[in-house]
């Protein structure tokens, strides 16, 4: 959902990567299955183009890193493919390394579109792990104590719940991209997307679902929107639209971003993100300063520049936009990673999740609220408020029955069958059990990309959670 404002909250990104470390005979980690379709990853098409900005003259394109790691979508399950720590991992699990992997079962493949519930992809119950890397240095030994190990063995079940949280998102990813075209009514995709889910999750009320809307924000907007009802917003070849969406399974909840963009002059904006979202993931750790996360993040975002329409623009890092820590049903659990330099020195932590999402601009590198209000969430330290406005009181129920604490949005308000609630909602609002989160813009005429993981510092290791493929 939500970057992290300063202004307000978070918000979610994503990235590319590289392998991590992986520990022993260089096991991919992540292994496994399950479908097919073929992705496509950049996005670039046709011709054309448009917008403009400001900036100036020549026109030189950085550095473009790839350090994708390119994992394969076996058609088959295979069996538990434990990274490394396999001993850890309860079931039954025979190495497999991604090359040699072993098919275990079914050979049950992925529909196109999906339609088949990941679970039922993974008969095992044991689903995918992310990509695993070491910490650094002075926190290596962590790897191989005994009792950091059998710590991480406790957590297994929470783990693999997560796992399967962030494999619905990828598969539901794989798919809107095939989708997600020039043309397309946001809406529509929006939609088509949270149905995904829905099916690939089973979803459960408040036990496995969507954790937040799905933002689809564009160009200079780099956060916070979704359309809401008779919006007819269409997706335009030169829009650069950050996808933003949120799996959740038992309150664990997955939030991870990515940029699509079809004209080719995006392609600095959208390296420089990518790298700088890779860089924070790396700087990541047990004991690690924030601040120190969010200097190396500017260091590399800010090493880029971009030209678009024959004017130069060097990209920035959106100095009020950051990532957060995350907690059960609670998408911002209080800790901010920021993505520029001179942030707080408080340190992540052991059996942390955190969400790690930089944006990158031809902007002000800096975000306002503007525009009409879609996301709203109940304030999640607020405890029982009595209303009287039986409008308003209503309305709260319905929000703690479908969403609890999870961020929502107008169409999910809508497809319950609520009418007329904006006056209740905005009661909510000024009683303080719930806040709006309006749209994040930077300048109009600006764009913005984002891309953003979900990571899990393990006693041992971290694991990028929503790691996949594409990014
Ligand atoms: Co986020």
């Amino acid at each position: 959902m939500s970057p992290e404002t300063d202004l307000i909250q978070p918000i979610m990104l994503a990235d590319i990567v590289e392998p991590g470390p992986l520990p022993k005979d260089g096991d991919d980690p992540v292994k496994t299955t399950v479908n097919d379709v073929d992705v496509e990853d950049g996005d670039e098409d046709d011709d054309e183009d448009g917008d403009t900005v400001v900036a100036e003259g020549s026109a030189t394109k950085k550095k473009k890193k790839k350090n994708k790691k390119k994992k394969k979508a076996a058609s088959t399950e295979v069996e538990n493919v434990p990274g490394s720590l396999d001993s850890l991992q309860p079931s039954s699990a025979t190495h497999a390394a991604e090359p040699k992997a072993r098919v275990v079962q079914s050979s049950t493949v992925q529909t196109d579109p999906p339609s088949i519930p990941v679970r039922s992809l993974f008969p095992s119950g044991t689903f995918p792990e992310g990509e695993w890397q070491s910490y650094k240095q002075d926190n290596l030994w962590r790897e191989s104590s005994a009792e950091k190990r059998e710590q991480e063995r406790l957590q297994w079940d929470m783990l693999n719940q997560v796992r399967q949280a962030a494999e619905v998102h990828r598969q539901v990813r794989k798919y809107i991209r095939t989708i997600a075209k020039p043309g397309i009514v946001l809406a529509d995709m929006c939609e088509t997307l949270e149905n995904t889910v829905r099916k690939l999750i089973e979803e459960r009320g408040l036990d496995a679902g969507i954790a937040f809307p799905t933002g689809c924000s564009l160009n200079y907007v780099a956060a916070h929107y979704t359309p809401n009802g008779g919006d007819k917003t269409v997706l335009g070849y030169d829009d650069v639209m950050k996808l933003d969406f949120g799996t959740q399974i038992g309150g664990r909840i997955i939030d991870s971003a990515f940029t699509v963009h079809f004209n080719p002059k995006f392609d600095p904006l959208v390296a420089a993100v990518k790298a700088a979202t890779d860089t924070g993931i790396r700087e990541a750790g047990v004991d690690v300063r924030l601040c120190d996360v969010g200097a190396a993040i500017q260091e590399v975002m800010e090493s880029y520049e971009v030209e678009i329409d024959g004017k130069v623009y060097p990209v920035k890092s959106i100095r009020n936009l950051n990532g957060h820590s995350i907690g059960p049903y609670q998408i911002h659990a209080g800790k901010s990673v920021p993505i520029v330099k001179g942030g707080e020195s408080t340190k992540m932590e052991e059996g942390e999740f955190f969400a790690i999402e930089t944006f990158g601009s031809t902007g002000k590198g800096y975000v306002r609220e503007d525009l009409e209000c879609s996301h709203y969430m109940k304030n999640f330290d607020v405890g029982h408020v009595p209303l009287r406005l039986p409008r308003a009181k209503q309305l709260l129920a319905t929000i703690d029955k479908h969403f609890g604490t999870l961020a929502f949005c107008r169409r999910y308000l809508d497809r319950i069958g609520e009418t007329k609630y904006l006056m209740a909602l905005k009661n909510l609002c000024d009683a303080g059990i719930v806040d709006p989160y309006p749209p994040l813009c930077d300048n109009k005429g600006s764009y913005v990309a984002q891309f953003e993981h979900t990571i899990y510092l393990h006693p041992t290791r971290k694991e990028v959670l929503s790691r996949g493929d594409d990014y």
